[in-house]
C-alpha cells in the first residue's frame, strides 16, 4: 500500500475523530461513493485537516502531483444583460445599456488576431445576455474565428446565454446545440450554474434558466460528443445541503453522460452588487469547499481553482485540498472578478509565473489544452523566476 494510504488510515484511527466521520473517511479509503448525508456531515463536522488529507489522497490517486494550467484568453462580448442576478457586479441592465460595452464581430476578431503570434490554445467567450446579440451573430463570430485560426478551441456560452438564444430562435436545446457546434463551438464553460436548488436560485437569480434547463443544455452538448465544465457559486446565503444537492445533480448527469471535465467552485465576492451585505466566506471555508467537492464529485476527473477570483496564494493553497488545475494564463482579459472585488484587479499571469506558483508548492506544472491533452511538461524546465512577486496575492 502506498505511504499516503497508510498515513490516511492512521489519521483516521485517531481517538479524537468522531465515529460517524471515521465511517465516511473509510469509504474514501475504500473508494466507495459518498451519500448526500456523508457530504453534509463532512461540511458540518469534519475538521479541515481531515477533509484536506482525504481530498489530497484522492487528488494524488488521480493525478499524483500533476497540476494543469492552459494558455487562454477571454472575450467578453458585452456586459449588457437582460437578467438581474443579485450577486452580479459585472452586468449593466439593458435599460442602462449606455453604461456597458458591446463589441462588434470586427472588434472581437481584432482581439483574436492580437493573439496570432502567441501559443494560446483556447478562447473563452462569456458575457452578459444582450437581446440584440443573437444566435446568428455568435455563429458568424465562431465561423470567422475558425476560418482565421482553426486550431483555436472555442469554449463559450453558458446555458444562461444559450437558453435565451435558443428560445429567441425557437429551437430546442438539442437543435440549438447542434447548430452552435456546427458553427465552431467546441465546448461549454461551467458558468451560470450558481446554486441549482430553487429555494436559493429564486432569491439570487430568479429570472434566468433554472436547474433543469442548465442541465439539459449540458446534456445536449455531451450527447454531441462535446465536453463541458460545471461551477457552483458558494459562500453566500446557501446552506451546506444546498451545495450537496447542487453537486449531486451534477454527479448524476456525469454518471449518465461522462461529458464533464472539470468542477469549479466559485467563491462569492460581495463588492458592488446587490448582495454586498452578505459577508464573504473565510479561507478555511473555501478550502473545505474544495476538499468536500473533491470527495463528493468522484466521477469528475478534475477540480479547478480559478485564481483570478481566489487570489494567487489561496489558489496555491487549494493544491493541497484536492485541486489539480489552476486555469489559464488569462492575460488580463476578464473583468468578471475584478468588478466583484477580487484581489486580482488585473488578472494576468505569464506562463513563467504560473509555473513558479505551482513549483513553489512542490507540484508538477503541466500545460494542457482544453481537453486535458498535455502540451508541455514543465517539471524539468527550470523556471526563470521561482519566486512569486511581492504583493501579488
Ligand atoms: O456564472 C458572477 C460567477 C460565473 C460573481 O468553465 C461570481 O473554465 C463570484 O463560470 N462572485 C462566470 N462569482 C464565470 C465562470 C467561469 C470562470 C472561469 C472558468 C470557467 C470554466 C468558468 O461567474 C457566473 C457566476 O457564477 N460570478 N458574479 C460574484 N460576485
Ligand atoms: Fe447577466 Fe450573468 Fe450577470 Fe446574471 S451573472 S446578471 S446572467 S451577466
Amino acid at each position: 500500500m502506498q505511504d499516503r494510504e497508510l498515513i490516511a488510515r492512521s489519521f483516521l484511527s485517531r481517538q479524537d475523530i468522531l465515529p460517524e466521520i471515521r465511517i465516511v473517511g473509510e469509504k474514501v479509503l475504500n473508494k466507495e461513493r459518498l451519500t448526500e448525508e456523508d457530504g453534509v456531515l463532512l461540511f458540518e463536522k469534519a475538521s479541515l485537516p481531515l477533509v484536506g488529507m482525504l481530498a489530497n489522497l484522492v487528488r494524488e490517486r488521480l493525478h499524483g502531483d500533476t497540476t494543469y494550467f492552459n494558455r487562454n484568453f477571454h472575450i467578453e462580448p458585452t456586459n449588457v444583460c437582460v437578467f438581474s442576478c443579485k450577486f452580479c457586479s459585472y452586468s449593466r441592465l439593458y435599460a442602462k445599456k449606455e453604461e456597458g460595452w458591446e463589441l462588434s464581430i470586427e472588434q472581437m476578431m481584432h482581439i483574436v488576431r492580437s493573439y496570432d503570434d502567441k501559443p494560446v490554445t483556447e478562447v473563452h467567450i462569456v458575457g452578459g445576455v444582450h437581446p440584440k446579440m443573437t444566435m446568428q451573430f455568435f455563429m458568424d463570430l465562431m465561423r470567422q474565428i475558425k476560418a482565421h485560426r482553426p486550431d483555436l478551441h472555442i469554449k463559450g456560452y453558458t446555458p444562461v446565454e444559450l437558453d435565451y438564444m435558443f428560445r429567441k430562435a425557437k429551437l430546442s436545446p438539442e437543435e440549438g446545440m447542434r447548430l452552435m457546434h456546427e458553427a465552431g463551438l467546441d465546448s461549454l464553460p461551467g458558468g451560470g450554474a450558481e446554486i441549482f436548488h430553487p429555494e436559493i436560485r429564486s432569491q439570487i437569480c430568479a429570472d434566468k434558466v433554472d436547474a433543469e434547463g442548465w442541465l439539459r443544455i449540458h446534456e445536449a452538448a455531451h450527447n454531441l460528443g462535446m465536453h463541458s465544465n460545471a461551477t457552483i457559486l458558494y459562500g453566500h446565503i446557501e446552506k451546506y445541503w444546498h451545495r450537496i444537492d447542487h453537486m449531486k445533480r451534477l454527479r448524476d448527469l456525469q454518471d449518465k453522460t461522462g461529458g464533464f471535465n472539470t468542477f469549479i467552485p466559485l467563491k462569492f465576492r460581495n463588492h458592488d452588487n446587490e448582495m454586498s451585505n452578505v459577508p464573504e466566506s473565510s479561507v478555511i471555508e473555501d478550502m473545505k469547499m474544495y476538499a468536500v467537492a473533491r470527495l463528493f464529485m468522484d466521477n469528475f476527473p478534475h477540480l479547478k481553482a480559478y485564481w483570478p477570483m481566489l487570489g494567487r496564494q489561496n489558489a496555491q493553497l487549494t493544491l493541497s485540498f484536492g485541486v489539480n488545475d489552476i486555469d489559464g494564463t488569462i492575460d488580463d482579459t476578464t473583468k468578471i472578478y475584478s468588478m466583484a472585488g477580487s484581489e486580482e484587479q488585473n488578472p494576468a499571469m505569464s506562463t513563467t509565473e504560473l509555473v513558479a506558483l505551482i513549483k513553489q508548492v512542490n507540484r508538477r506544472p503541466v500545460e494542457r489544452n482544453t481537453l486535458y491533452n498535455i502540451i508541455n511538461d514543465y517539471s524539468n524546465i527550470p523556471s526563470e523566476t521561482e519566486a512569486i512577486p511581492e504583493g501579488t496575492n
